[in-house]
């Protein structure tokens, strides 16, 4: 077995953006320099002679959160400076990748700290990469938590995001003969610098038990006895915003047994019994569950969700008492944002808190919760949405269930009232599915307990309107609102291209760097072909780069020059990474019939996780790879065509690949990507899409203009359509000869001369049930694949095209996303707006 690669890439040196000297940082390279020499001494206990890459990334990484505490505490330091208002962002996931670059850039310290490390001996460069990628998230939904903490701080809207400190994050991906190997992920083996221990802010967390109804003045009052009780002991890493203006707070819950936990156990003698329960309280916290768009299901795991958000409101009840002393304003001084339903629980359990811990009376107490709460969803799969067993969350939460029946029977009451005799709709807005086996509905829930729920892109928060939440938006018409996603430029332009970001600031101007619309300003410079020998040279470097990762990891060699098609994301079905393999298939039997043609060089590069469990996923991987094989090493194509599938993809890869695309694969089967967010870093970088009209490319599409973007296959509606009327596969192969031959080779084991029938269950599988219409779009695909390679020859045309994605997306920036937020759904108003 292959080890799993790690992210030691030598990153070629670029030159630096320097951002617009505003604010300055007060350090000059000789300070950080002594600064950073005390850290190694004094905190990680080295001498610069013995030092290693780590050492002196521990140590710079120490004098960089030195500066930003001060701030940090500035922030926090006086009850009668708060703010009139904070965000809590609660979120199961926060893929954050590494934090030295966010650090460095947002304080205007690159440079600084560059030239410091450099008077050492020390290449900035290289112990960047000696920080472990924490990897405490999934994909989409976790990256873009991660990008709202960087853009509240940078346009100050005070907020905490509130998580879990996984002791593993995602599991790390190797290969092994082309199937993917998972392997454990140890982020904080060697200890995580940015990270504040806070063993003494801890909150018990209950779990089983009984509720007792006790009478209090006449007055019933139910009281909750958990049988057991583990303890949420935070950890906090400060979010330090553009220029350093803002610095927020990132809080990790880590699960702690209590001392208490089984005295008796130990008290009779049962020791090695009592430490092993210890172990299972502590589990906790263990590890991110890896699958994504599936619920998990397991205990463990509604265990997670009920830990983080009950310390998290547990915090903010005791935050806000003690500072404004009565729970009655809740809402004036707290917004609750729900990333999904992962932390739908919070809404009982607010409830909870009010009503049976301060006596607020349940019909006020409902006021607050729905004021305070609102929530996001990333997804209409119907597999995907999560509802838990009735048994197990009456076991595990009784006083919960109770609290959601009642909220549920005051909820259909009011309905029934309003559509009398219509059973159908009470059905689907019950919190609770009576269908198979009684289940809590946690959308359901989420839902009901907010005063807004947004969707993450246009054409998503519209089928949220037609398809799950079609009867609670006929019950609350004004709930649902559209909140299109967007991404950190700071990390996505400035981090991860600095080449492309000086170039743009050339053109521009340094405002850039505050404002994304002013990249608007190129417009007028899309044809200048100065700017597009500059902007060819910067997009060469950075795939010359990219190509080295890609001979180191995988030995394969690829031209710099040929067109980088490049699809980045989990391994899906409805992502249809097939499609592409279909398409590259298709091109490989093409230039074995005629192999003297001209054929245009293409660098095929996939990366991507599939869910441990998903067995479909990881047998398109493995596809990938076997074609991968045969197709590098058949003499024939020459080189034309390469394909690679690079191993282990994480933030800090995407921040190799995204830079040197030329092509963006965003092709899902319309009506199935909520929204993505790859998307955008990658015309932002200047990258062309081919894709559906899914998701924000939709909205992309819009922004860019019909012509500077490849756009083909079924709209949601005849996706729709087609599935209703019952889609038989078998008559578009027979109508596609190309998609016959393709599927053909694969079926009869071209790509798998090893165990020839391996894939086909899987293509015979495709014909009777094409469930994400892969062989319906394949012709279409085909053809606007032959459209980009007609555009990408002619090159002033292609860069024309290029320039125009990158200055139009500026409205994809999370600032933007995160001020809309802030105006229509938290009422808070940022100070840097
Ligand atoms: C993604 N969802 C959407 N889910 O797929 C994507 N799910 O279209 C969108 O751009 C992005 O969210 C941000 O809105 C996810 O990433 C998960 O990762 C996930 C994790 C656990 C359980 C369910």
């Amino acid at each position: 077995a292959t080890t799993p690669p790690d992210d030691d890439v030598a990153r070629r040196p670029v030159r630096e953006a320097g951002p617009a000297g505003t604010t300055d940082s007060g350090v000059d390279a000789k300070k950080l320099q002594k600064e950073i020499l005390a850290e190694l001494t004094y905190s990680v206990g080295r001498s610069p002679e013995t030092a290693s890459p780590r050492d002196w990334f521990v140590a710079t990484a120490y004098a960089v959160r030195d500066r930003i505490v001060d701030r940090w505490v500035a922030d926090h330091a006086s009850k009668e400076n708060k703010p009139a208002k904070r965000v809590y962002y609660l979120s199961l996931e926060f893929l954050i990748g590494r934090l030295l670059f966010d650090a460095l850039n947002n304080l205007n310290l690159t440079d600084v700290a560059r030239e410091a490390l450099s008077g050492l001996g020390v290449d900035l460069d290289r112990i960047r990469t000696a920080e472990p990628d924490a990897a405490l998230g999934n994909g989409g939904l976790g990256r873009l938590a991660a990008c709202f903490m960087d853009s509240m701080a940078s346009i100050g809207v005070p907020a905490f995001g509130y998580g879990i400190r996984y002791d593993h994050g995602l599991f790390r991906q190797g290969m092994r003969d082309g199937w993917q190997q998972e392997y454990p992920e140890d982020w904080l083996s060697f200890g995580n610098p940015w990270e504040f221990a806070h063993p003494e802010i801890d909150y018990p967390i209950g779990f089983g038990g009984y509720v007792e109804q006790i009478n209090e003045g006449g007055a019933a009052k139910h009281v909750w006895r958990p049988a057991e009780t583990v303890e949420a002991v935070a950890f906090d890493t400060p979010v330090a915003g553009w220029r350093g203006r803002h610095v927020n707070t990132l809080r990790l819950w880590s699960a702690r047994a209590g001392d208490v936990l089984k005295l008796d156990a130990f008290n009779r003698g049962d020791y090695v019994g009592a430490l092993a329960d210890r172990v299972r309280v502590e589990s906790i916290s263990k590890v991110l569950y890896p699958s994504d768009e599936t619920p998990a299901g397991q205990e463990l795991r509604l265990r997670q969700e009920y830990f983080f958000a009950s310390a998290s409101l547990q915090d903010l009840v005791r935050r806000h008492l003690e500072e404004w002393g009565d729970l009655r304003s809740l809402p004036d001084h707290v917004a609750i944002q729900l990333n999904d339903t992962h932390p739908a629980i919070a809404v009982p359990e607010l409830m909870r808190i009010l009503v049976d811990l301060h006596g607020v009376a349940w019909g006020e107490a409902w006021k607050i919760t729905v004021a305070t709460f609102s929530y996001t969803n990333h997804t209409l799969l119907p597999e995907a949405l999560e509802s838990w067993p009735v048994p197990l969350m009456e076991r595990l939460l009784p006083r919960h269930m109770q609290i959601i029946y009642l909220i549920n029977a005051l909820e259909l009451d009011a309905a029934r009232k309003r559509h009398p005799g219509d059973d159908a709709l009470l059905a689907s807005v019950s919190l609770i599915e009576e269908t198979n086996g009684r289940r809590v509905r946690m959308g359901q829930l989420a839902f009901t307990g907010s005063h807004k729920v947004n969707g993450v892109s246009a054409l998503h928060t519209d089928l949220m309107k037609q398809t799950v939440f079609r009867d609670l938006h006929r019950l609350h018409p004004d709930r649902i609102v559209n909140k299109t996603n967007g991404i950190t430029f700071r990390r996505w332009l400035a981090q991860a291209n600095p080449g492309l970001t000086s170039i743009l600031i050339d053109a521009v101007g340094p405002e850039l760097l505050d404002d994304p619309m002013r990249l608007e300003k190129l417009l007028p410079m899309v044809g200048d072909t100065g700017l597009h020998e500059r902007l060819t040279e910067s997009k060469r470097a950075n795939k010359v780069a990219l190509a080295k990762v890609i001979a180191d990891r995988l030995d394969v060699q690829v031209d710099p020059d040929a067109l980088f098609d490049v699809q980045i994301k989990r391994i899906h079905e409805y992502k249809r990474q097939l499609l592409n393999i279909l398409e590259t298939v298709a091109i490989y039997n093409a230039m074995r019939a005629q192999p003297m043609r001209a054929w245009m060089p293409r660098v095929k590069i996939f990366a991507g996780k599939a869910a441990a469990s998903y067995h479909q996923a990881k047998l398109i991987i493995k596809l990938a790879n076997d074609v991968a094989r045969v197709v590098n090493s058949d003499p024939t194509v020459r080189g034309l065509l390469k394909v690679a599938f690079l191993p282990n993809y994480n933030v800090s890869l995407a921040e190799i690949i995204i830079p040197a695309a030329d092509l963006s694969e965003q092709i899902s089967t319309a009506g199935m990507e909520a929204s993505g967010t790859g998307n955008m870093k990658l015309a932002l970088n200047g990258a062309l899409t081919i894709g559906t009209l899914d998701g924000a490319n939709v909205e992309i599409k819009e922004h860019v203009g019909d012509e500077n973007i490849f756009i083909f296959g079924l709209t949601a509606q005849e996706v729709e359509a087609r599935k209703r009327r019952g889609y038989d596969a078998h008559a578009a192969v027979e109508a596609s000869s190309t998609l016959r031959e393709v599927l053909e080779a694969i079926r009869n084991g071209v790509f798998s001369p090893d165990d020839p029938n391996r894939y086909r269950g899987f293509v015979d599988g495709l014909l009777n049930h094409d469930t994400f219409l892969v062989t319906a779009d394949f012709d279409a695909y085909f053809a606007a694949q032959r459209r980009v390679y007609k555009l990408w020859r002619d090159r002033a045309a292609w860069m024309k095209a290029s320039v125009t994605n990158t200055a139009k997306v500026g409205w994809f920036s999370s600032d933007r996303t995160i001020a809309e937020y802030a105006d229509d759904i938290w009422g808070v108003t940022p100070a840097n707006r």
